[in-house]
């Protein structure tokens, strides 16, 4: 334990009067149970709901006093945010001082701006802005809790990691806890439209009300961002990368002024996602070409009016000659002179470009999973220093499960930010239950083996394989003006998930869910143990009741809800399903090999060869690399038609256990959340079965291929799933 003593002091006694009082305080209300009045799930994971522990003598004695800043408006959040969490966990406010004078102290601050602090002489090298110190320790005689750091900022998440210790019933005793994120852009990506209506969005309308700003604040605003400093997140860009360039005018700057001044105190920057052809429509220019001086100027003149309304201004996003949207190839000009000629705008702020590798053309015959690599490998060094090429985890869309992205890895002179949807656009809107952590996982995890194996994707991404100092990663926001936020309860922990894995990319899903149920439920091993076990089996229920072994891009036109594997024609082939799973008489699946389409030949050799081999391919990426007869054999002894039937009929039943576990969770969750997750897991297993019986019923007509023993016939004809219409599908494009 670390001491500090006044020249001369005596260490002074504990107060034991004080300490027991703590004590006791602080244990019987760890030992009660919670009272489970109904909750609604906007606290998010920071209810600060008292924390039930098996052994509250453990623990030491609560905060008794609380010595914190409040002199800059970090400072004052930090605080607030302490005292708030404090006094919900143990049912009394510590009180507050400007110094140390009592044991079971908490002491927070930097150097700068504690003199205690100060005197601690805590080894802050190398933390940064944000990382920090816990520590126990004595101050002046007095057991303390110290949370330290360089900066403001990095206070702030300390004070959030030691709330999350007394959240989740960890003991104060003996700490010493070193923080700093491995990733320094840590964003949200909204795709949230100027009308309030949100792509892909599954959680009701955006946050953002342009309408009531910037006269009104929506107390939402502050909750929003307390949440994400809570889990380290330190940006969100506001606006659809189908971007309106109207965001861009002064009338809406003024708005976006407004937001980024709530944020800012939790140490967010806001961004926004710039429309390539902005010179043309707002700015009453005849081109957006980015070598044309006069576009050129125009840039440098907005970047210099957002920030002299913004001084803390991130950037842009850009999606360019993606989708339809506006780009630099409207001129002849690449991907890095749109990128540069923004980036050079941006440079004299501090601000940075994330520019999206999420291209494919309409025009270009060649696999759509290539398209991204073809286009950007040739140009890596010719970014800006402050350019991010921001690509999607994995080469096609956001899908249940796809291979990592090959870019990660062939771009060494570039740094690569990853973009993760949160938001569950391919994973059962907000309805069904499916954590991302383990999709998140496997894809930092995935080994790109480009400077031999220990070559992961984090590493790619933390800049620690190729050297780079600019690191980032997006995540799809999940959130809208549903009172809890992310449309579903659960669907809060993705989000909780994304923050906590940008913060440090090497985490576990599996505690980062138990994290989240101690905290969003309860610490309950009776509540934790099953709402983990159902998180966890979660996201591989959806991949096989959807589409196991590889499958992919088999949803309904458009929407995207619901099972569509029959989807064809159309204006684009790489907008269907039949482009994606190749299925017919004699097999399925789309090759990628090189005797293919070779998509496998973007990946580094040792990953190549085993994607490029059919018999070592994991059996769950069959059929993104290889066509296979129907009849291929499985490492489970059946044959591929035997095994995907199997695979649909077993995703049903992950469901149907889910639903299970969840009924068992009655009396221990309150009724309102309760009620709610189990009219969900209902839905999911009606669409569950729909998703298998519809996928059943059309790969069969390919296959002709008799159900295995056993396996259900779809109880409706083809004919039946392919005319069901959804005109209330929430999130479509418009
Ligand atoms: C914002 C997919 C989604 C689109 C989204 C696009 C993108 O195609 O369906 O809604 O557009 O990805 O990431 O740009």
């Amino acid at each position: 334990m670390l001491t500090l003593t006044h020249a001369g002091d005596d260490p002074r006694p504990p107060r034991i009067a004080r300490t027991v009082a703590a004590l006791v305080c602080w244990g019987v209300l760890l030992a009660a149970m919670p009272a489970l009045h109904a909750e609604d799930g906007y606290e998010l994971w920071l209810r600060y709901a008292p924390a039930v522990v098996a052994d509250p003598d453990s623990h030491g004695p609560g905060i008794a006093q609380l010595v914190a800043g409040s002199e800059s408006p970090v400072q004052a959040a930090t605080r607030r945010e302490l005292l708030r969490g404090l006094q919900a966990l143990s049912g009394v406010a510590p009180v507050g001082a400007d110094t140390v004078t009592e044991d079971a102290a908490l002491l927070v601050g930097t150097p700068a701006s504690s003199s205690q602090i100060a005197r601690l002489g805590l080894d802050l090298e190398g933390l940064g802005r944000e990382g920090y110190r816990i520590r126990s320790a004595i101050v002046d005689g007095h057991a303390t809790t110290v949370v330290a750091a360089n900066d403001d900022i990095g206070v702030l998440y300390g004070a959030f990691h030691l709330l999350r210790l007394l959240q989740t019933g960890q003991p104060l005793a003996d700490l010493d806890i070193r923080e700093a994120p491995r990733l320094q852009v840590r964003v949200l990506n909204h795709w949230d439209d100027l009308d309030r209506y949100v792509e892909r969005g599954y959680s009701g309308q955006s946050i953002w009300d342009w309408h009531r700003l910037p006269g009104w604040l929506d107390p939402r605003y502050t909750d929003y961002a307390r949440a994400n400093a809570s889990i380290g997140i330190n940006g969100a860009v506001l606006n659809n990368v189908n971007a309106n360039a109207d965001v861009l005018t002064p009338m809406y700057l003024e708005k976006v002024a407004a937001i980024a001044g709530v944020l800012r105190p939790y140490g967010m920057k806001v961004y926004l996602s710039a429309r390539f052809s902005a010179p043309m429509q707002i700015g009453g220019l005849a081109t957006a070409d980015p070598v044309d001086p006069a576009v050129q100027a125009w840039w440098r003149a907005k970047a210099d009016e957002i920030y002299s309304a913004i001084p803390d201004f991130g950037g842009f996003l850009v999606k360019a000659n993606s989708e339809g949207q506006p780009g630099p190839q409207d001129y002849g000009r690449s991907h890095a002179d749109g990128a540069n000629m923004l980036a050079d705008a941006l440079a004299p702020h501090g601000g940075i470009v994330m520019w999206r590798a999420f291209v494919y053309s309409d025009e270009e015959p060649v696999d759509r999973a290539r398209q991204a690599y073809n286009e950007f490998v040739p140009l890596d060094g010719r970014f800006r220093d402050n350019v991010l090429v921001q690509v999607k985890n994995g080469p096609i869309d956001f899908q249940p499960r796809e291979p990592f992205h090959p870019l990660f890895g062939a771009m060494p002179r570039t740094p690569l930010m990853m973009e993760f949807q949160i938001t569950k656009e391919y994973l059962g809107f907000s309805t069904h239950l499916a954590y991302t952590g383990p999709l998140y996982e496997e894809v930092l995890r995935a080994d790109t083996h480009v400077q031999g194996p220990g070559s992961s994707v984090a590493r790619v991404i933390d800049g620690s394989l190729h050297g780079h100092a600019l690191t980032g990663i997006a995540g799809v926001a999940n959130i809208g003006s549903d009172r809890n936020w992310s449309g579903s309860h659960f669907d809060q922990a993705n989000w909780y998930a994304f923050g906590r894995l940008a913060w440090n990319p090497e985490l576990s899903s599996r505690d980062i869910a138990v994290e989240w149920t101690r905290m969003t439920f309860s610490n309950d091993a009776a509540v934790v143990e099953p709402v983990v076990g159902m998180m966890m089996a979660s996201r591989e229920a959806v991949v096989d009741y959807t589409g196991a072994l590889g499958l992919h891009h088999l949803m309904g036109r458009g929407h995207h809800y619901g099972p569509g594997p029959w989807v064809d024609g159309g204006p684009r082939a790489d907008w269907t399903s039949v482009y994606f799973h190749r299925a017919d008489r004699n097999g399925i699946g789309f090759d990628r090999t090189r005797r293919g389409s070779d998509a496998v030949s973007q990946y580094a050799a040792p990953v190549a060869g085993v994607f490029d081999d059919v018999a070592q391919t994991p059996e769950e990426l069959l059929l993104w690399f290889h066509h296979v007869p129907w009849d291929h054999p499985m490492r489970s002894g059946r044959r591929l038609w035997d095994e995907l039937v199997f695979r649909y009929d077993r995703g049903v039943d992950a469901v149907r256990d889910m639903r299970a576990a969840w009924s068992g969770l009655d009396g221990r969750i309150d009724a309102g959340r309760h009620a709610q997750v189990a009219a969900f897991l209902a839905i999911q297993q009606d669409e569950a079965q729909w998703w298998r019986d519809a996928s059943v019923a059309y790969f069969q007509s390919i296959s002709g291929m008799p159900l295995p023993a056993g396996a259900a016939p779809p109880p409706h004809a083809l004919e039946h799933y392919k005319t069901l219409e959804f005109p209330h599908a929430p999130g479509d494009t418009k």
